[in-house]
């Protein structure tokens, strides 16, 4: 590609032309961290209008992408080097491809004709597709620049028409350098298939006459908010959310019992269904914490996914679609027979779902209710793998789809820090607030820095009891002495300060809520540690 500068013609390398083309398909934001296997492309950068957010480490900028996609619901990009840029970024490509969110991740890699040559190059990884593809969608390495563009637009491709999940494409140091040839352009993709209306009207027929109808609804239908509630409403069914699905319908609605299916009460109005529509989830292990449900009703099944339709759960009724384009093709089949709602009352699940918490959960639930007073419906609560988030799975009310996060299947430790910052890059507007352990919080605190660069106001709520709780009442509970999983941890405030942060520790409901608006309102993060067992939370 020639490009006129001030009347003087200038060649643009492929890094350069990989940038501009990123920016055609509506990438403002790429996070990474820059190396010499990467200059060309930061060449690009540096000419773009795209923003580019330093990570301190490349897991975090895996984590930040994704956080960004999660919220604006286009694809996160990282740019990062070969090898360790690339390893580093494994684990959040992992989490990526469990939630089905849209990760782009580009790299360069070693020079052509160093390839499988085993020379020690700098950053040399034996083959590094091999790390990338059982992690993504697509992994390809563009071994010409007039490869590039056709990788973005298989990638942009995948993003938009089928299940969304990570891809990687790589480009070798050499190739990023060479001249581009020709105009490169973003390519159309096409839309998710909408459903099969023959399918659709057996599934309408066979939910109308359901007498115990539940909808078991995830994150593939993220997109459906109020059809889906008017979907429940017209059937009088029970709408039980996945972790992905929390908020789709509102956890407030009558006919909600949240995500809860790791609850007794829910299990069993499950196991008494009739007809079980599951839209947009996979059902998996990481809901409900049992190797199978107990369901007992005719399966309707809608996914993307067709494979989805036919595994543990399989369907009487199969639709390979677009969620939303399949709820709303059910409400109005529903709407043309005039379906009428069987009568719902689910307070006795809900009383039995409340029978039993332990005294560390209630102590959970308080805080959790002091949070959700303070913090507005469209806040974004970003939890990581600790016990207060597994309580507030089920209580903490949640209103609205993409405000809580607990990405229970690929269970990543660390990943709520980074998450938030590129959730609060993607919603500036919107309060974002990190619900993290005290072990899980060390795994990314390095990215702490990359918040009180960028003067985010995140508000991150440490979890403090120095044990991997989680993993020592299993012990406890298999009979081993509690190993390897208490520790020491450093003076939060203190560290906190260090990184230019604010730090506090409050001593009563009051001090926690003042401290979450406080932190809200500042111009950097706030660490606010919450000590387990302090006599405020009981
Ligand atoms: C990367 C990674 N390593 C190990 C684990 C296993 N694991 C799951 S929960 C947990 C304990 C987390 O401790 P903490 O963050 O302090 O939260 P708590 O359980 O105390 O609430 C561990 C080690 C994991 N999920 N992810």
């Amino acid at each position: 590609m020639v490009k006129h500068v001030r009347g003087v013609a200038k060649q643009t390398c492929c890094g350069e032309a990989l940038v501009e083309l990123l920016e055609q398909y509506g990438v403002d934001t790429v996070f990474g961290i820059p190396g010499v296997h990467t200059l060309d492309l930061y060449r690009g950068i540096a000419n773009s209008n795209v923003r580019h957010v330093l990570a301190r480490n490349e897991q975090g900028a895996g984590f930040m992408a994704d956080g960004d996609a999660r919220i604006s619901g286009k694809a996160g990009v990282c740019i990062l080097i070969t090898g360790p840029g690339v390893t580093n970024a494994a684990t959040p490509l992992g989490q990526a491809y469990i939630d089905s969110i849209p990760v782009l991740l580009i790299s360069s890699v070693n020079a052509t004709h160093t390839l499988g040559k085993g020379w020690g190059c700098l950053h040399e990884i034996t083959d590094q597709r091999a790390v990338t593809a059982p992690l993504t969608a697509m992994s390809a390495t563009a071994f010409k620049p007039e490869e590039v563009p056709e990788f973005l637009g298989q990638a942009f491709a995948l993003f938009q028409s089928s299940r969304p999940r990570p891809v990687h494409i790589a480009v070798p140091i050499d190739v990023l350098a060479q001249p581009t040839n020709g105009e490169w352009s973003a390519r159309l993709a096409p839309a998710r298939p909408g459903p099969d209306l023959a399918a659709v009207r057996a599934a309408a027929s066979l939910l109308a006459q359901a007498k115990r109808p539940v909808i078991l609804v995830g994150g593939g239908a993220i997109d459906s908010t109020g059809t889906m509630t008017e979907l429940a409403e017209l059937l009088g069914a029970t709408v039980i959310a996945s972790n992905a699905g929390k908020g789709i319908v509102p956890d407030s609605h009558p006919l909600s019992l949240g995500t809860s299916l790791m609850l007794a009460g829910t299990r069993s109005h499950l196991a008494q269904a009739d007809v079980v529509l599951a839209i947009g989830t996979q059902l998996s292990e990481t809901d409900s914490f049992i190797d199978r449900l107990d369901i007992n009703g005719k399966v309707i099944r809608v996914d993307i996914d067709g494979a989805r339709t036919n595994d543990l759960y399989p369907a009487t009724i199969g639709i390979q679609a677009d969620a939303a384009a399949t709820v709303n093709a059910l409400v109005s089949a529903l709407k043309e027979t005039g379906a009428s709602p069987i009568q719902n009352d689910l307070d006795a699940v809900r009383e039995q779902n409340n029978a039993k918490f332990s005294p560390v959960e209630q102590q959970h639930i308080n805080l959790l209710a002091s949070l959700r007073k303070v913090l507005a419906k469209d806040a974004i609560v970003m939890g990581d793998m600790t016990q207060v988030v597994y309580t507030g799975t089920f209580a903490f009310p949640t209103e609205q789809p993409r405000t809580w996060y607990y990405p229970a299947g690929y269970c990543t430790l660390g990943c709520a820090l980074p998450m938030a910052i590129g959730a609060k890059l993607a919603a500036p507007d919107r309060d974002v607030v990190v619900l993290v352990g005290d072990g899980g919080f060390m795994f990314t605190i390095q990215e702490l820095a990359t918040a009180a660069q960028l003067k985010q106001p995140l508000a991150i709520v440490i979890w403090s009891n120095s044990t991997l709780q989680q993993i020592r009442d299993d012990m406890v509970g298999r009979s081993i002495p509690p190993t390897g999983v208490d520790f020491t941890n450093p003076d939060f405030v203190m560290l906190a300060n260090a990184f230019g942060c604010h730090g506090t520790r409050p001593d009563s409901l009051d001090a926690f809520e003042a401290a979450i608006n406080d932190a809200l309102r500042a111009q950097t993060p706030t660490l606010i540690e919450v000590q387990q067992g302090a006599s405020w939370l009981t």
